[in-house]
C-alpha cells in the first residue's frame, strides 16, 4: 500500500480482543486517517473486526483522562504525578499501620493482559501491596481453564489450543467465536476459519441456548439448558466408553487415572443427561461417536460452560474427552503452543504455575487461586466488619461494578471505603468512587508485545508493535505508574530503606518493557542461544513490523508436561469429588421443580461491544439498541409481552428495566442480556455511553451463586422473572435511539 506524501503508514497489533488482528494505520502528523487491516500480518491476513477504528476514537476520545485527578466535592481536580503517586502511597500505608496489611484490596481488570506493561509490572506492584486480598477478572472468566490445565497438564497456562486451521470437526459448547473472535484461543478472521473447516469437508457443531451466529456458519445447532453442560459432557464420555470408542494412541504412554475416569462417569447415560440438558439422547450417542471416530476433533468449551455452577467439572471433561479420543497433542486437536516468549517455560518452576486453596476468603471461605479469591465475595470482604476487612482498594484496568455479579451491592460497597486508586483512563461506573485516579497511555502511545495471547494461538507467530505515537508531554504508562507506586510502597525508613528504594528506582528506570521482551525472546524457543544462526531477539523482531510466521502448532508431550511425574493426571481429586454435587444438584430440582415462572438468564456478546468499556465510541454504539433482553415468542405470549416493550428482569439480587426482543433464536425457558452495559449512574463520564447506557446485567447476576469447587463466578443459568411495565408500543421504538 502506498500513501502520499508527509503521510506515513504505522503497522501494529490489535489489542482490543484476544483475536490480534495486524492493522495498517495511516497517520499524517499526529492525526490518525485511517485504520486497516494488514494484508501483510501473517496471522490475521487483512482481517478486521468494526472495533479496530474504535482505537482511533479512543485515541481521540475527550473523555479519556491523561493526567492524574483527585476527586474532589462537586469534581475532580488535575493534580501532578508525584503528587498523587504520593498520596496513593501514603494512603494505603496508612490504612494497613492502622488495620493490617489486608485492609487493602487489588482487583485487576481485563486490560491488564493487553498491555505489555501492565503484565510485567503489575505483579511486582500487588507484591508490594503484601496482601491476601487480591480479586482479578479471572474468576468472572476463565478460571477453570487455568485450573484443569494446572491438575491435569502442571501449569494454569499450559491450555491446549485448538489447531483450528487442520481440524474435521469443531464441537463448540457455550462459546460464539463468530462475535467474540476467539478466546483461549486467538484466531483473527473466525468467520473465514469456519468457512475453510467446511470448505474443506470438516464439521462445525454449536450446542448453545440462543442459535449464535456461529451456530449460522455450522453444520448443525443444538439447544442446550443453561447450566446442564457438564451433564453432556459426561454423557458424552460415559457413551464413549460404553461403546468402546476409547482411543487415547499414544498418550496411552503418559496417561494416570483412565479407569477411575471410566468408572465415574459410568452413571451418567445419554438419557439421563437428556432429560436435563434438553439435548436428546440419540443426538448425544451421535455426536459422541462423531467426535470418537473423527480423525481429528476438537472440543471448544469457552464463557458459556465454565461462568456456570459446574465450570470446573466441564472443562476437565472437555480435557478428558480430547484424551481418551486420542484428540491431545495431535495435528488437528488441541496442542500447546510453542510461542516465541515462552511464559509457561520460563515460569514453570515459580509458583506462577499455578496453585488452589492454599487459603480461604475471610468472610465466606472460598478457595484462592493463583493468589486471588473469587471476585463474587469482594463486596463481602469490604462490607463486612472484623479484622482482614478490606478498608482501601486499588483497581486497576477494571470495571467490576458491571462485570462482576451483583455489582450493584459492590458500588454500595466501593462508596464505603476509607481510600480508593484507580490505575484507569476513564471515570466510569467503578472508578468514579477512586480518590485518585492515574490514567495510563493509550493503547498506540505505547509500544506492544502480546505476552500471553502468543501463547493462546492457533499458530504459532511473533509481533512487536512499537508505539505510534509520542506519550503526550507528562503523561505516564501503565508501567511508570505501576513501577512508581511499587517504588513508594516498598519504601521503608532509615539507612538501609534509602539504599533499597534507590538501588530499586535504579533498575526500574533501566528495566523498560521492552527490555523484558528482549530478553524473554532471546531465552525462547527460537531464541540466540540456538545454534550459531541468528536467533529471535526484539532486534530482529523489529525487522519485520508485520509479524513473523514461526509455524502452525505441533506435537510437545510428554516432554512439555509440568505434573510432578511428568504424566497427564486424568482423574483429579477435586474434580472427581465434585460430581457428588452434580447428582445432589439434580436430585434436588427434581424434587423440588424450578419456579413455574422463571426463565434462566444468560449473556450475548455483541461484534460492536467490549466487555464495559467501548460504549463511548460513537460508531460503535450507533444504530438500533443493543442491550435489550431476547425471549423466545412462546415465554412472550404466555407472559402476555410482545416485542419492542419495557419489561422489569428480577433476581434474587435485584431487577432491572430493559427493552424486550422477542425472537425464536433464543431457547424457550431463557433470557439473555448482554453485559458491560449501565452506564447512567451519576458521576460517570463518559458522555457517548450515558447516551447510551442500557443496563447491567450484573445487577441480577447472584454473587452467591458461584462453582464451588473453583471460585468461578455463576454469569449464565441465572434464574429471573419477568413482567411488563407497560402496554406494548404501537410501533416497535427499538432502532430510535441513534
Ligand atoms: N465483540 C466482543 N468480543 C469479545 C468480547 C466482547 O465483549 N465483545 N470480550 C472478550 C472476552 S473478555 C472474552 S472472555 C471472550 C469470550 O468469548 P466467548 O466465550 O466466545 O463469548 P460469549 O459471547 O460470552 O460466548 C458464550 C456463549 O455461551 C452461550 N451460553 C450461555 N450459557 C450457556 C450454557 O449454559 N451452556 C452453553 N453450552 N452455552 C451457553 C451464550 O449464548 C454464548 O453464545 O470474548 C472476547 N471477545
Ligand atoms: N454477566 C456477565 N458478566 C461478565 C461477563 C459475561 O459474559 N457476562 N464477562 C466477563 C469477562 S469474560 C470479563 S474479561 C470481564 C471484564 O471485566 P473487567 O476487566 O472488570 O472490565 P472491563 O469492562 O474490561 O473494563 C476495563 C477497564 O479497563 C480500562 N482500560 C482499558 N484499557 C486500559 C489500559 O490499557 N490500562 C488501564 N490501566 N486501564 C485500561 C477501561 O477504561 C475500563 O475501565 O467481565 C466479566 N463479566
Ligand atoms: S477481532 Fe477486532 S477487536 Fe479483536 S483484535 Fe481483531 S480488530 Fe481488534
Ligand atoms: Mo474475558
Amino acid at each position: 500500500m502506498s500513501t502520499s506524501p508527509g503521510r506515513r503508514l504505522h503497522h501494529r497489533t490489535c489489542t482490543l480482543c484476544e483475536a490480534m488482528c495486524g492493522v495498517t494505520i495511516e497517520v499524517e502528523a499526529e492525526r490518525v486517517l485511517s485504520i486497516r487491516g494488514d494484508k501483510d500480518d501473517p496471522f490475521s491476513r487483512g482481517y478486521l473486526c468494526p472495533k479496530a477504528t474504535a482505537l482511533q476514537d479512543l485515541h481521540e476520545d475527550p473523555d479519556r483522562l491523561r493526567h492524574p485527578v483527585r476527586r474532589v466535592p462537586g469534581g475532580w481536580q488535575r493534580i501532578g504525578w508525584d503528587e498523587a503517586f504520593d498520596e496513593v502511597a501514603t494512603r494505603l500505608k496508612a490504612v494497613q499501620a492502622q488495620h493490617g496489611r489486608n485492609a487493602v484490596g487489588a482487583y485487576a481488570g481485563n486490560p491488564n493482559v493487553h498491555s505489555l506493561g501492565a503484565l510485567l509490572f503489575g505483579a511486582p506492584f500487588l507484591r508490594s501491596l503484601r496482601t491476601r486480598n487480591r480479586f482479578s477478572a479471572t474468576s468472572v472468566d476463565q478460571l477453570p481453564h487455568h485450573l484443569a490445565s494446572l491438575f491435569m497438564f502442571g501449569h494454569q497456562l499450559l491450555l491446549p489450543i485448538p489447531d483450528l486451521d487442520r481440524t474435521d470437526l469443531l464441537l463448540v459448547v457455550g462459546a460464539n467465536p463468530a462475535v467474540s473472535n476467539g478466546s483461549l484461543m486467538s484466531a483473527p478472521g473466525m468467520p473465514r476459519r469456519l468457512r475453510d473447516l467446511r470448505a474443506r469437508g470438516g464439521r462445525v457443531v454449536v450446542v448453545d441456548p440462543r442459535r449464535t451466529e456461529t451456530a449460522a456458519l455450522a453444520d448443525e445447532h443444538h439447544f442446550i439448558r443453561p447450566g446442564t453442560d457438564v451433564m453432556l459432557l459426561l454423557a458424552m464420555l460415559h457413551e464413549i466408553f460404553a461403546a468402546r470408542l476409547v482411543a487415547p494412541g499414544r498418550l496411552e504412554g503418559f496417561v494416570d487415572g483412565m479407569a477411575t475416569v471410566e468408572r465415574a462417569v459410568q452413571p451418567f447415560t445419554p438419557e439421563r443427561a437428556a432429560a436435563i440438558t434438553g439435548v436428546p439422547a440419540d443426538v448425544i450417542r451421535r455426536l459422541s461417536h462423531t467426535l470418537a471416530t473423527s480423525k481429528r476433533a476438537v472440543v471448544y468449551a469457552r464463557m458459556g460452560a465454565c461462568t456456570q455452577a459446574f465450570g470446573g467439572l466441564c472443562l476437565w471433561l472437555v480435557n478428558v474427552l480430547h484424551v481418551v479420543t486420542g484428540n491431545l497433542d495431535r495435528e488437528g486437536g488441541v496442542m500447546f503452543t510453542r510461542p516465541a516468549l515462552d511464559v509457561v517455560g520460563l515460569t514453570a518452576r515459580s509458583s506462577m504455575r499455578g496453585h488452589h486453596d492454599r487459603r480461604r476468603s475471610r468472610v465466606r471461605s472460598l478457595p484462592e487461586f493463583g493468589g486471588e479469591f473469587p471476585v463474587a465475595t469482594l463486596a463481602d470482604e469490604i462490607l463486612t466488619p472484623g479484622p482482614g476487612q478490606i478498608r482501601a482498594l486499588v483497581t486497576s484496568a477494571g470495571n467490576p461494578v458491571l462485570s462482576t455479579p451483583n455489582g450493584r451491592r459492590l458500588d454500595e460497597a466501593l462508596a464505603s471505603l476509607e481510600f480508593m486508586a484507580s490505575i484507569d483512563f476513564y471515570i466510569n461506573e467503578t472508578t468514579r468512587h477512586a480518590h485518585v485516579i492515574l490514567p495510563p497511555t493509550g493503547p498506540l502511545e505505547r509500544d506492544h508485545y502480546d505476552v500471553i495471547f502468543h501463547v493462546l494461538a492457533v499458530r504459532n507467530t511473533a509481533k512487536f508493535s512499537p508505539a505510534l505515537f509520542a506519550p503526550p508531554a507528562d503523561t505516564r504508562h501503565d508501567w511508570e505508574i505501576l513501577a512508581a507506586l511499587t517504588e513508594r510502597m516498598e519504601a521503608r525508613p532509615g539507612l538501609r530503606g534509602r539504599w533499597e528504594s534507590a538501588a530499586r528506582k535504579a533498575v526500574f528506570r533501566r528495566v523498560t518493557p521492552r527490555h523484558l521482551v528482549d530478553l524473554g525472546l532471546r531465552a525462547g524457543p527460537y531464541g540466540l542461544r540456538k545454534g550459531l544462526r541468528a536467533g529471535l531477539s526484539l532486534r530482529t523482531l523489529e525487522q519485520s513490523p508485520h509479524g513473523l510466521d514461526l509455524g502452525p502448532l505441533t506435537p510437545c508431550l510428554p516432554g512439555r508436561l509440568l505434573t510432578r511425574n511428568r504424566r497427564i493426571q486424568l482423574a483429579p481429586e477435586t474434580f472427581l469429588n465434585d460430581l457428588a454435587r452434580v447428582e445432589a444438584h439434580w436430585s434436588a430440582s427434581t424434587a423440588t421443580g424450578d419456579a413455574e415462572d422463571a426463565l434462566l438468564l444468560i449473556g450475548r456478546r455483541q461484534l460492536r461491544s467490549n466487555n464495559s468499556w467501548m460504549h463511548n465510541s460513537q460508531r460503535l454504539v450507533k444504530g438500533k439498541e443493543r442491550c435489550t433482553a431476547l425471549m423466545h415468542p412462546d415465554d412472550a405470549t404466555k407472559r402476555g409481552l410482545a416485542d419492542g416493550q419495557r419489561v422489569r428482569v428480577s433476581s434474587r439480587v435485584g431487577s432491572v428495566d430493559v427493552t424486550l426482543q422477542v425472537s425464536d433464536e433464543i431457547m424457550p425457558g431463557v433470557l439473555s442480556i448482554p453485559h458491560g452495559w449501565g452506564h447512567d449512574r451519576p458521576g460517570v463520564r463518559l458522555g457517548v455511553a450515558s447516551r447510551h447506557a442500557g443496563t447491567s446485567v450484573n445487577d441480577l447476576t447472584d454473587e452467591q451463586a458461584l462453582d464451588v469447587a473453583t471460585g468461578n463466578a455463576v454469569l449464565n443459568g441465572v434464574p429471573v422473572r419477568v413482567e411488563g411495565i407497560e402496554a406494548p408500543a404501537e410501533e416497535a421504538p427499538r432502532g430510535v435511539t441513534a
